[in-house]
């Protein structure tokens, strides 16, 4: 009984972890009138070419349709070294998995980057932190060949110590654990001009 009970345990955990994004589990009845507001970006793993590199803040609204909008700034290196603020938009299209989104995406100016990417909301507390994951190129055996993810606070000062263990936990199982880097916030993008 007790093998059976532990061969079980074993399974889940390989289950859990088997880093196929077939598999990633996500926020369980994802509510978006909580997510609405103001997110501080506190660490992010970064996907191939271009990123926001910091003072990444979102700001998440739903519209009278019910459809989820955002609005992103975060400083960016475009074009050999060209730092400026960039301000980003996004819409959100709904899918049956309530947090699982396909979000388009555009940036104020121009010659910032457009795109087509997921958004899923893999845990969030609504009031304190939220795990963010986009895969954007599965591999042949199903993992994640090219994505990122972002730690968000709702508290621009960061994480509070309580929901550290479980951002970590949901880290180690979207396998990305000791790929994030801390996003620095040093008001950058408050005082500089906005592309
Ligand atoms: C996140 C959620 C809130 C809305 C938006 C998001 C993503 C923004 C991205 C921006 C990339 C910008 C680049 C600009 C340089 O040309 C996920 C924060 C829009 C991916 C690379």
């Amino acid at each position: 009984m007790l093998r059976w009970f532990v061969a079980l345990c074993a399974l889940a955990v390989c289950w859990a972890q088997d880093c196929q994004v077939a598999n990633v589990q996500v926020m369980q009845n994802f509510d978006r009138s909580r997510y609405v507001g103001t997110w501080y970006a506190v660490a992010k793993k970064d996907p191939v070419g271009l990123f926001l590199r910091d003072n990444i803040v979102a700001t998440f609204a739903i519209r009278e349709d019910g459809t989820m909008t955002a609005s992103a700034e975060g400083r960016v290196i475009i074009l050999n070294n060209w730092e400026l603020c960039a301000k980003m938009f996004a819409t959100f299209e709904d899918t049956p998995d309530p947090a699982k989104f396909k979000m388009k995406y555009w940036g104020a100016a121009t010659h910032l980057q457009t795109g087509d990417d997921l958004h899923w909301v893999i845990d969030t507390d609504y009031e304190n932190y939220a795990v963010h994951y986009s895969c954007r190129e599965i591999d042949y055996d199903g993992t994640c060949l090219d994505g990122y993810s972002f730690i968000f606070s709702r508290h621009p000062t960061g994480l509070r110590a309580e929901d550290q263990r479980i951002v970590t936990q949901r880290k180690t199982e979207l396998c990305l654990l000791g790929k994030y880097r801390r996003v620095e916030h040093n008001g950058y993008c408050q005082i500089e001009p906005q592309a």
